[in-house]
């Protein structure tokens, strides 16, 4: 498994800078180029998957999707429909259907919002499709085999823990945090919100703001030229829920004369760590940056593989993750009872960033 996750990912990295992301609702199989490899000899027929994507919304996004073609591929006896839903719940919901309609073997569900699913995954068990539900998380129906994804309130409760530490070594006594929260009614903003905010509370912080930045760039960049004219000269902290929105919100902050980072007036971090991300905690540019990983379709094959076998896969499987900041000051942090290490991030760490 382990040997499979590397390759897949040394295969992305290479595949990451060809990636594109095409308009809103593409529906395309998943082979790439004229091949067409058989399936092997004396194998059994092509398993057909259904993939309901979230939209291309960000880096993590495209590498999610990458990682999604590279495994469901016709060389691992794999067809995949893949539709990106654009972040609209209703036409995720529309190609779940679709996707019933054509009787594909298997549907993969990234859920958009955490609720309103209970109807169609009852379809889907009434047509006897199994569900596998990736990275965010369905909170209001359980009619899916597993979930395979990333527990995100630990990564806003390790934000938190990782900040209280940094700051008690800076000596910085009060903290005015703005956040740049991810779509609205996502299980990964819900979670790294409540996260961040139960340790901001426990401290006595102030979160002077908290607004939807989309988990885009120009999303976190419109937000964040709102705060550096609504707070101007009161904050001292940006919490961007991904990548790029801190990029948006360090452009946003150059325009408005705002200086951030390892010598900067302003604690900006990320979540998801997504190479570039990581090249900014190496310059010292961002602070720090939570790890969300998104190759989760390893595991996903490896859940088929078990339901083609007559297997019982496990209901919940969490994706390992890392956290990274630019100074050596914090070197671990307790995250639920859990003791976890804060990597420093030097080159060789960035070049082996497999995404
Ligand atoms: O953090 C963000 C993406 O659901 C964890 O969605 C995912 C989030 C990720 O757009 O970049």
């Amino acid at each position: 498994m382990k040997k499979k996750f590397l390759a897949l990912a040394l295969s992305l990295v290479m595949a990451l800078s060809l990636a594109a992301c095409g308009g809103s609702q593409e529906e395309a199989p998943a082979e790439e180029g004229g091949e067409t490899p058989a399936v092997e000899e004396g194998g059994s027929d092509v398993i057909t998957v259904g993939f309901a994507q979230v939209g291309h919304e960000s880096d993590w996004r495209t590498a999610s999707t990458k990682s999604a073609q590279d495994v469901f591929s016709a060389e691992n006896g794999y067809e995949l429909a893949f539709v990106d839903c654009d972040n609209d719940s209703a036409k995720q919901l529309e190609a779940v259907r679709n996707f019933i309609q054509q009787g594909v073997d298997y549907i993969i569900i990234d859920p958009i919002v955490s609720t309103g699913w209970d109807a169609v995954l009852t379809e889907c068990e009434d047509a006897g499709i199994p569900v596998i539900v990736i990275d965010r998380t369905i909170d209001d129906s359980d009619k899916y085999v597993s979930w395979v994804g990333s527990d995100f309130k630990v990564e806003g409760l390790a934000c938190g823990e990782w900040l209280k530490a940094y700051a008690a070594d800076k000596g910085i006594t009060e903290i005015n945090a703005l956040v740049i929260e991810g779509s609205t009614g996502a299980s990964a903003t819900i979670g790294r919100t409540e996260g961040f905010k139960e340790v901001a509370d426990r401290e006595g912080w102030t979160i002077l703001d908290s607004q939807n930045g989309d988990f885009t760039e120009a999303g976190g960049q419109e937000v964040m030229e709102s705060y550096c004219q609504s707070y101007e000269g009161q904050f001292n902290v940006v919490i961007c829920q991904n990548d790029n929105e801190a990029y948006g919100a360090m452009t946003a902050m150059d325009a408005a004369g705002v200086s951030y980072g390892v010598d900067g007036d302003v604690i900006i971090v990320s979540f998801d760590s997504n190479k570039p991300a990581v090249q900014h905690v190496l310059e010292g540019n961002m602070n720090a940056t939570f790890e969300c990983n998104p190759m989760a379709a390893p595991f996903v094959d490896e859940v088929i593989q078990q339901l083609e076998a007559g297997e019982t896969p496990e209901k919940e499987i969490y994706m390992e993750e890392s956290w990274f900041a630019a100074e050596d000051i914090v070197s671990e942090i307790t995250v639920n009872g859990e003791a976890m290490p804060v990597i420093h991030v030097t080159q060789e760490v960035l070049d082996a960033r497999p995404y």
